[in-house]
């Protein structure tokens, strides 16, 4: 039975008071999905959200907003168009909450740049809460761990609190690796090797065949980074000339670049060391972040800055697939979802290895 109020983390505006509420159990429209969310991991746009650095997004306060966007959990409830899917089946909650399946981008498979794309933990109550609704299609289909040789059944909690940051952390990173054109053996340096996005990136990058290089600071995320199989790290905070070391360690400069710090300066640096013919991929988003880059190099150079936007449901089944055959391993923390805002505290200040993940019955 499904209860007609649960906890969930609450903010009424911008910045305001993060409450550990309880909260109206959402009732799905006739296109969504009701999900128990058992885990949600914390993406570094949740605190974007909150802190309300992108202007450009309509959020929707009705009266408050929930975040979260990394939510895996069981299908209990339905609205009546939903097709595919059954009650006990295992559903993932991703940014792209829903996306109108009929502009041109939508009908090209490019479903993330749609203009009536609604985005879960920003136009959409999101997966910081206990239950959850999300649309039925863009929801992320996952594999049941009993079905799979690599997990098994005793392990289904584990799955859960693992599988989440792929929903949008393994999804955009896959994506923007696709985009940077790298072919196997060849050099890919992601910035912000330590968070996140960045420790996935580095097994993504590794299982696709490319040799990484990442940038980030401190011993432990060194360390950290290494264990993940990348080859070299640059420590941005203790580096004399990062241009010079990273172009030593590449012989020449890494053939792409994938950006994921929370760093504006990191970004236009990420022009001046990439190599001649690479791509340069932009995710983080830094707010009011400008690339600069000097015109004569960057056309001397020939180089390709391209954006990347997490990823369509292909993408999404496919780094699904990654991590459900053991090849991508979620580097997480798990507190309960009542700890929210020290998460947010610790992700301000740089000091999360790998990702959080928060479990909502606590
Ligand atoms: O679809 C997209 N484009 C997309 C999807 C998901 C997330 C974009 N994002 C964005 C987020 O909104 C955020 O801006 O990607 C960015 C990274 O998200 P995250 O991985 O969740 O953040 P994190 O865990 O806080 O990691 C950031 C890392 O950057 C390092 C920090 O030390 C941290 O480890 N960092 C910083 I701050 N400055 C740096 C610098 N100058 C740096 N690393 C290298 N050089
Ligand atoms: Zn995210
Ligand atoms: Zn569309």
């Amino acid at each position: 039975t499904i209860p007609k109020s649960q906890k969930g983390v609450v903010f009424y505006k911008h910045n305001d008071a993060l409450k550990y509420e309880d909260i109206k159990v959402p009732e799905p429209k006739s296109n969504e999905l009701l999900v128990k969310v058992l885990y949600s991991g914390v993406c570094h746009t949740d605190l974007h959200v909150y802190k309300g650095d992108w202007t450009e997004i309509d959020y929707k306060f009705d009266p408050y907003l929930v975040g979260g966007h990394e939510g895996a959990g069981v299908v209990v409830g339905m609205g009546s168009q939903v097709k595919g899917w059954k009650v006990g089946d295992l559903a993932g909650i991703k940014w792209l909450q829903s996306s109108c399946q009929a502009c041109e981008y939508c009908e090209t498979g490019h479903e993330s740049n749609c203009t009536h794309a609604e985005l879960s933990g920003a136009t959409h109550n999101g997966s910081f809460q206990q239950y959850a609704t999300t649309d039925a299609v863009q929801a992320a289909r996952l594999t049941n761990p009993k079905d799979l040789k690599v997990w098994g059944e005793e392990r289904f909690d584990e799955y859960m609190a693992k599988v989440s940051p792929i929903l949008c952390g393994g999804l955009t990173v896959y994506k923007a690796l696709k985009a940077s054109n790298l072919k196997a053996n060849q050099w890919c340096l992601v910035t912000g090797c330590g968070g996140g996005l960045g420790s996935l990136a580095t097994q993504y990058a590794k299982a696709m065949g490319f040799r990484v290089i990442g940038i980030d600071s401190g011993d432990e995320k060194e360390k950290f980074f290494k264990n993940l199989g990348g080859e070299v790290f640059i420590d941005f905070r203790k580096t004399q000339d990062i241009v010079s070391d990273i172009q030593q360690a590449t012989k020449g400069g890494p053939h792409a670049v994938i950006n994921l710090a929370t760093s504006s300066e990191s970004i236009s640096l990420s022009t001046k060391y990439c190599r001649t013919n690479g791509t340069i991929v932009l995710v983080g988003l830094p707010a009011g972040a400008v690339v600069k880059s000097d015109v004569f190099d960057h056309v001397v150079k020939s180089l390709n800055i391209v954006g990347s936007y997490v990823g369509n449901r292909a993408d999404t089944r496919e780094a699904l697939e990654f991590f459900n055959r053991g090849l991508i391993k979620s580097q997480i923390k798990v507190v309960g979802l009542s700890q929210l805002e020290q998460v947010f505290e610790d992700m301000e200040k740089g000091k999360i290895v790998g990702r959080v993940v928060v479990d909502t019955a606590k």
